[in-house]
């Protein structure tokens, strides 16, 4: 018997033992075992995800004041730390062998030091605690697209929001028999008061490339801890790398044409910026919201939601924009909901909820009332900014039908879009994949949110919405999406849009329920339906095709003053973003395309073309098709 193997039937109870036994798995066993050396847990519980195994993980969130269990039967409520609310970008670190380089744009530390530093703020971190192994898959089950995980941590709800996002991975592992192909996920919460992690000053999120490795301590939010999130993108994106296939920060749904076609759109947008919503539009069909595996296969772009369910931001979600979202927050079915407040009965309440706030209650700066101010005297909000819900899609009544396909579905549109004031048009068509991956997917920027800690309403560049998990050089990254169209087809059409234009006195330009016009002239446009208008940077619709889509989908009235309103062209604000992400690829991304500067310069001289022609600001009526 391995070493491995003598110390886990040492540390483990028989039943215990003989579930991880029963996968024959030594780099597996391994894990476990120096896991168990490392933070000494009391006892070790592995599940095989079992209805029973389940039951117990939920049972043990309520009993260690991790989950309170709310009014509605399933309902709990996780609070994270009050400096605790989001991804700690600071402090997520690759772990750098010696010798090799990620490129000044990722965060990085040197291997042999970071490793020490975050396992010695891991050790003994489990005594007189349950450490839970747990096993799931990223993908569908039984497909190109798994990936198999393990999952050790000594909190139930993380694991507890696993079974809720991922599909079960114990059967995959006895599948894959010894092979080393797998992702491991170390967390621990580490000293806790009032269950919530203490030193937040320790808490780290290290990542080793060579081993698919993440180290997860001193921290509970989700972003940080649930191995099989982020932490496992950035794994993800290394992997797609080195195998010709894509790992992307993307929803994808079925926006449902004329005559009954479902036309399959991927979308990246930066965290906040409406990725749930466009993936919710009403009368379509939803994938998933937030992360998206895409390969080629007999010629197509197919796509795979990651995960099965949904960790999605709770603000605003109210039953006149978010009714199917809303309905299954106050139904029966399982729901984690995080950092919302909570009143005496029990119930869950949250920003934008659309109904007026209790004065007190619980929340995650533990008692609270109105005016409550934290120790800098700001005001303490209800509910969080970035406060969750984690729900099953199946519980959706909106679910698509090939949520779990092991073939993934075809995609037929690939939509970029971000935080941007003045300078997209609401949408456009990219001309060709390689414009569209340059010049709306390279060249994102958008404004931050609570989703990160840090300031928020900053302008930044945050290319394909996916710069916060990239595990790969930028340029290298950029190649990689340039190359993925090189043996489809038909590549996907490739969109931007813009949901957050604002008018001079800060309004928006566009109502809330907008994006599902946009979604839908996307659909017609990859069907071949609808003609467009020609711009420096693509193609935009034609005002009749809006108006009739309004008055069809949304019941509304467009006007041409709306219309000019938001698809003017505004030059000079498109030209100065040209050369602020132009100077960032120059100065920061050693390894840039050339083919990026080749397409900025074509684009610059479109613009400056129209600009001489038309002036710095072109009506669309200008414009011809
Ligand atoms: C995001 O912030 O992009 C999320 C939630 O989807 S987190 O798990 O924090 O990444
Ligand atoms: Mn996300």
């Amino acid at each position: 018997m391995s070493d491995a193997k003598v110390l886990l039937q040492e540390k483990l109870t028989a039943e215990n033992y003989a579930r991880l036994a029963a996968l024959d798995n030594p780099k597996m066993h391994e894990f476990v075992a120096d896991s168990i050396e490392l933070a000494q847990p009391a006892s070790v519980f592995v599940s095989t995800g079992s209805e029973a195994d389940t039951a117990y993980i939920r049972e043990l969130a309520i009993k260690n004041g991790e989950e309170i269990p709310l009014d509605i039967p399933g309902h709990t409520c996780h609070f994270d730390g009050y400096y605790d609310q989001g991804r700690d970008k600071a402090q997520t670190k690759y772990l750098l062998p010696p010798g090799s380089k990620l490129g000044e744009s990722l965060n990085s530390i040197g291997k042999q030091s970071g490793v020490k530093e975050v396992r010695s703020f891991l050790g003994g971190s489990m005594i007189g605690r349950e450490m839970l192994v747990c096993f799931f898959c990223l993908g569908p089950l039984d497909s190109d697209f798994s990936i198999p995980c393990v999952q050790i941590t000594d909190s139930p709800y993380v694991t507890h929001s696993e079974i809720i996002l991922y599909r079960p991975g114990y059967e995959q592992f006895k599948k894959i028999g010894d092979s080393p192909d797998f992702f491991r996920f170390i967390h621990s919460e580490g000293e806790l008061e009032n269950a919530i992690s203490k030193n937040i000053d320790k808490r780290r999120v290290y990542i080793d490339l060579e081993d698919d490795i993440v180290y997860s301590v001193n921290t509970q939010y989700g972003g940080n801890t649930i191995g099989l999130k982020k932490p496992a993108l950035r794994l993800a994106i290394q992997k797609a790398s080195r195998g010709g296939w894509l790992a992307e920060h993307m929803f994808l749904m079925g926006a449902h044409g004329p005559g009954g076609r479902v036309t399959y759109f991927a979308g990246a947008f930066p965290s906040a910026c409406g990725k749930t919503s466009t993936s919710m539009l009403p009368g379509q069909t939803i994938v998933g919201d937030d992360i998206a595996y895409l390969r080629t296969k007999g010629g197509q772009a197919r796509c795979v939601n990651v995960e099965k369910g949904i960790f999605g931001i709770i603000r605003d979600v109210n039953s006149e924009d978010d009714p199917i979202i809303y309905e299954a927050l106050t139904s029966s079915c399982e729901v984690i909901f995080s950092n919302v407040l909570i009143d005496d009965e029990k119930k869950p309440h949250w920003l934008g909820m659309g109904s007026e706030l209790p004065v007190e209650g619980v929340n995650y700066s533990g008692e609270w009332h109105k005016g409550k101010i934290d120790v800098n005297g700001n005001e303490i909000t209800p509910s969080h900014k970035n406060a969750r819900y984690c729900l099953n899609i199946p519980d959706l009544g909106n679910c698509d039908p090939l949520l779990d396909g092991p073939e993934g579905v075809i995609v037929g549109g690939i939509v970029y879009g971000g935080r941007d004031s003045d300078t997209w048009v609401p949408v456009e068509q990219a001309f060709n994949w390689e414009e569209g991956i340059i010049i709306k997917g390279a060249a994102l920027e958008s404004e931050t949110t609570a989703a990160t800690l840090g300031k928020e309403g900053v302008r930044t560049f945050n290319l394909m919405s996916n710069l916060d998990f990239l595990s790969i050089p930028l340029g290298r990254y950029i190649q990689n999406n340039l190359d993925f169209s090189k043996d489809i087809d038909n590549p996907p059409l490739i969109f931007s849009v813009n949901y957050f234009l604002r008018d001079k006195n800060g309004k928006y330009l566009n109502g809330m329920a907008d994006k599902k016009v946009w979604i839908l002239w996307a659909e017609l446009r990859v069907n071949g339906e609808v003609e467009a208008i020609e711009t420096p940077t693509g193609r935009i619709p034609k005002y009749e095709d809006l108006a009739k889509l309004f008055e069809e989908h949304l019941d509304a009235r467009y006007t041409k003053d709306d219309y000019v309103r938001q698809f003017t062209i505004r030059i000079p604000e498109n030209l100065a973003k040209l050369d602020r992400v132009e100077k960032i690829y120059k100065e920061k991304v050693s390894d840039t395309p050339n083919i990026l500067f080749d397409t900025f310069g074509k684009v610059r001289k479109r613009f400056k073309a129209a600009q001489e022609k038309h002036g710095d600001y072109i009506s669309p009526f200008d414009l011809t098709a």
